[in-house]
């Protein structure tokens, strides 16, 4: 073994999920290694430890993990179970982390953003509830990336990750495993793929794009083998290092194909996408998109039909800047409906604690208390489970769903590589201004309330601050303004808009107000000269 000397390195701070920097960033000598060594020493030592590790296959993931595993035996780990080609989900990771009651997982992925040399990277830890860090774990990793001398690595070869079964790296037990097996299991354990197989059997027609990521072995063994959908209903379904050189994030931006394909005119039935480490999804019917909100609700709306949630749910929880459907439906149900800040590790304690059950995210993100993580596929077979069981359209279950509880219209606009300075005085600005907000008129629109959003943890009692700024104009509209945790490059901007209706279900022209009034307010074209968006989902 061999102790290598080494310095504290600026700006390892993880953000909403990790670490993530350009891959080049990593690849410099001791990066990667200052910040495993950092993980181990926060939680405690490595010492008699079990964990998991995987990654989302791109490039530098192969790499990093001979290096992890090689740390992990210098620092006196018992096991690590890794992933066959160093490939696992980041659900299916949360899920052996939990299933094996290991002492918690590193899992390698930028999740969407784009994978290659001159792209992102990404390394976070999650603790043995299979869940991300919270903010007591990442805040005690950073803290020893600031005074870090030394790590330890071991002088041995490489594991041979094509091989299932067991080996060794010196004294440590290596556990080589199929990434699939278990998570199929899991997902068996949860729908009735009997009904999703006979729906299937009946023509039923199905479109997943794998967006050439971690999810494409995981949805051809499940949808096409085990479901019975036919070859090809999975496309880019091989993993490669940078994504085909395209952005894995299931949105209509960059899922463009798989939208043309389900507004075309042999448009299938379903379609759907997941993101680069397969925790996101996009659900699209024919000619139907179904925003992230939306489909929160409409699981909670319709979860028994699903054996695993046919007592009900517990709660509901998502994150702030997420559309209230969810709230309609939880009202409805007479059930819980928790509001956190953004980032999944908040969800970790309601589930813990069996407040909620169901949880989701405005980007894309849903999931249940079977892992600790979003899980995409596991929202695809939800909604499979749903149309399975109710027999309708994803159109008929829209049209159902906004008939019954109103529409919240919505949508986020990304304001991306903002220089640092200008995204904060933007966000100052209107910080500074909150209290003076209310009764100011912007466009059409009159300022009812504004603040910051801080979350009390109902659980822990911990207190997270800074989570986000809202605007409610009067009529009920809201906006929330707040930057990314997981950008690369400068400073990312989200600006989310938000307004129900309960009468018109269908005018595209809804949020344009709360658009204009909200660019004012917070000043977009004097801070950044701009007011278009790089992206809007
Ligand atoms: C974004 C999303 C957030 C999500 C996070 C991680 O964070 O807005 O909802 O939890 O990505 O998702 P931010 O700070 O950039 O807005 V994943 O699929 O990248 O692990
Ligand atoms: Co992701």
């Amino acid at each position: 073994m061999t102790r290598h000397a080494t310095q504290p390195i600026e700006g390892q701070k993880p953000g909403t999920s990790g670490l993530r920097k350009k891959t080049r960033v990593f690849m410099q000598p001791g990066y990667l290694e200052n910040f495993v060594q950092s993980i181990f020493d926060g939680i405690g030592g490595a010492s008699g430890k079990t964990f998991v590790l995987g990654g989302d296959g791109r490039f530098f993931n192969a790499k990093a993990i001979q290096t992890i595993l090689k740390m992990a035996a210098a620092n006196g780990a018992a096991r690590v179970i890794v992933g066959q080609d160093g490939l696992l989900s980041t659900p299916a990771a949360s899920h052996l982390i939990r299933l094996n009651g290991t002492d918690g997982g590193i899992i390698l992925s930028a999740s969407h953003n784009p994978g290659g040399p001159d792209e992102d990277f990404g390394i976070k830890f999650n603790t043995p509830n299979g869940g991300p860090a919270p903010e007591g774990v990442t805040n005690a990793i950073f803290a020893r990336t600031q005074t870090i001398d030394g790590y330890q690595k071991l002088d041995a070869p490489d594991v041979d990750l094509g091989a299932l079964g067991e080996t060794s790296v010196g004294e440590m037990a290596v556990t080589v495993v199929d990434p699939v097996e278990d998570y199929e299991a899991l997902m068996a354990s949860i729908f009735d793929f009997d009904a999703i197989r006979a729906m299937i059997a009946g023509g039923f027609t199905i479109s997943f794009d794998a967006m050439h990521a971690v999810t494409g072995p995981y949805a051809a063994k499940i949808l096409e083998g085990t479901l019975g959908a036919p070859a090809g209903s999975v496309v880019n379904g091989t993993p490669s290092p940078d994504f085909g050189g395209g952005h894995p994030d299931p949105n209509p931006v960059w899922a463009r194909a798989l939208m043309d394909r389900m507004m075309g005119e042999d448009a299938p039935d379903f379609g759907a996408a997941s993101d680069g480490d397969g925790d996101r999804n996009m659900i699209v019917g024919r000619n139907c998109y179904v925003s992230p909100s939306d489909s929160l609700a409409v699981l909670a709306a319709n979860a028994t039909p699903v054996p695993a949630y046919a007592k009900g749910l517990a709660g509901v929880a998502r994150s702030m800047p997420t559309s209230a459907a969810a709230d309609r439906v939880a009202e409805r149900l007479g059930i819980g409906l928790y509001e956190t800040p953004t980032g999944w590790k908040f969800f970790g304690n309601l589930l813990d604690a069996g407040k909620v059950t169901i949880c989701g995210e405005e980007s894309a993100g849903t999931g249940s208390d079977h892992v600790r993580e979003k899980d995409g596929l596991w929202a695809v077979l939800f909604w499979l489970n749903l149309l399975a069981a109710r027999k309708l359209s994803v159109a008929e279950v829209m049209a159902d769903h906004w008939a019954t509880y109103g529409r919240n219209y919505y949508t986020r606009l990304d304001f991306e590589a903002v220089p640092t300075e200008a995204a904060a005085a933007l966000m100052d600005g209107v910080r500074d201004r909150l209290g003076d907000l209310p009764g100011q008129s912007f466009g059409d629109l009159t300022v009812e309330s504004a603040d910051e959003f801080s979350y009390h943890d109902p659980v822990d009692g911990s207190e997270s601050h800074g989570q986000g700024l809202r605007i409610w104009y009067e009529g009920g509209a809201r906006a929330v303004l707040r930057t990314s945790g997981t950008g690369t490059e400068g400073a990312t901007i989200r600006c989310y808009l938000e307004a129900y209706d309960a009468e018109t279900l269908d005018d595209p022209a809804k949020l344009d107000p709360v658009r204009t009034a909200t660019m004012e307010l917070a000043g977009f074209r004097t801070h950044i000269g701009r007011t278009e968006p790089d992206v809007t989902t």
